[in-house]
């Protein structure tokens, strides 16, 4: 039974940057997730069309973090240590930051962002601008015959049919083949009050418990998972066949769905008292920006994020607290904060020279700007951040 724990009010596109101030006026959604029962799964209510958020002008770009670059050049080097594999497929390829350990030859792209298919295509690699589906998945057996390695991140939460997902996942795949996917993870989520993980592009956020119930349904396993740092806390999962008898469960897979059961994943309790958590940090973010703007002083922002479009139109965060973000994305630059007046400066040291107070949007970063920044912290600058409450560092 699905139940409500958390509204976030009404939010714009996470994605939808325009550059004037007019077309601000854009459509806002009520955001309101929900945890089911019966299936563990926790989803937002209201689905947007993939068409309206995944489209020619979808600004991020997830080669612009060391952090991410670095953890994906080491996934790769043990994808083909242990697997392996003659061909390897991704799904939601972006601008290529982990399908470029790999050769042209072996790999294929799924990308239906067209801006960004676009720069693996022209790195050589076979970059179909599709939406993932088991129409696309026919369409690449044919092409190229089945695969040994589909890879997945931070896209399956973004599509709303994930019975269609994993059964063109099904067609393609070998029969010994491995699925390996990462998306945020609830338990960190929910531990750490990163409410900011809930917008309309993430349909789902996963735990092991969701996740392991719906693929045992359809006949594949998940037999490993690892916690990894990306994205505030996310889970990686290895996926297989049930009948393919050469991966064990492993003892981390063991670990983890206990200490998802023991934090109380499978209770609406534990959502419910999480949602009085996020409604007490609104008000104590709101109460330190002011008091900080009440001292004369200015706050600015740093990497603006999808997840700084929930937190700063939750909170009601505009200009007036927040007098604009850096940030390196170049499709960001010079817009708007998504449903704010808050504009978008492109980074530059000289814009943090004169301010003694930044908002941490890309929290998730916070080791990497840290050390970006080690001027600002030396001079005494300090750093806001939401997460896991609301604080200065
Ligand atoms: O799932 C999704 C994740 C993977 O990426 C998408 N739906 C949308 C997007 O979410 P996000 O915008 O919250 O992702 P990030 O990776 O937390 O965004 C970081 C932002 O911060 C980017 O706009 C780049 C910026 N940044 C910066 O300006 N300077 C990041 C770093 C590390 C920096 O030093």
């Amino acid at each position: 039974m699905d139940k409500f724990f958390l509204d976030l009010g009404t939010q714009p596109l996470a994605n939808n940057f325009q550059k004037n101030l007019k077309s601000q006026s854009q459509r806002f959604y009520k955001l309101k997730v929900i945890y089911n029962t019966h299936n563990f799964f926790v989803k937002i209510h209201k689905r947007i069309s993939k068409k309206i958020m995944f489209n020619s002008k979808y600004p991020y770009r997830s080669s612009l973090s060391k952090t991410f670059l670095q953890n994906q050049k080491k996934l790769s080097k043990k994808i083909k240590i242990f697997f392996k594999p003659k061909k390897i497929l991704e799904i939601g390829s972006n601008d290529g930051s982990f399908i470029k350990n790999f050769s042209t030859k072996k790999a294929i792209c799924v990308e239906p962002c067209k801006n960004l298919a676009k720069i693996t295509t022209n790195k050589g690699y076979k970059t179909y601008s599709n939406y993932w589906d088991t129409k696309l998945a026919e369409k690449i057996k044919t092409d190229f015959g089945k695969v040994d390695i589909v890879y997945s991140a931070n896209t399956i939460t973004h599509i709303s049919n994930l019975k269609n997902v994993f059964e063109a996942i099904k067609k393609l795949l070998n029969p010994n083949g491995v699925i390996i996917i990462e998306d945020p993870s609830l338990l960190e989520c929910i531990k750490y009050n990163s409410y900011d993980q809930f917008y309309n592009e993430h349909i789902y956020i996963f735990s092991l418990l969701s996740l392991n119930k719906f693929l045992d349904s359809i006949d594949l396993c998940i037999f490993d998972v690892e916690n990894i740092k990306t994205h505030g806390g996310s889970l990686r999962y290895y996926v297989k066949f049930k009948k393919n008898a050469n991966f064990i469960r492993t003892k981390n897979y063991f670990n983890q769905l206990k200490n998802e059961k023991k934090f109380g994943l499978n209770k609406l309790s534990t959502y419910l008292k999480f949602s009085n958590r996020i409604l007490k940090s609104k008000k104590k973010l709101i109460s330190i920006l002011e008091s900080i703007n009440n001292k004369g002083e200015t706050i600015i922002g740093y990497g603006a994020t999808a997840k700084s479009v929930t937190v700063l139109n939750f909170c009601n965060i505009n200009s007036s607290l927040i007098k604009f973000f850096v940030d390196t994305t170049p499709a960001k630059k010079f817009k708007y904060i998504p449903g704010t007046n808050i504009f978008i400066k492109p980074y530059s040291k000289k814009l943090i020279k004169d301010v003694n107070y930044i908002f941490l949007g890309a929290w998730n970063f916070k080791k990497e700007i840290f050390n970006k920044e080690k001027n600002f912290i030396k001079r005494k600058g300090r750093f806001i951040t939401h997460i896991p409450f609301p604080r200065i560092i």
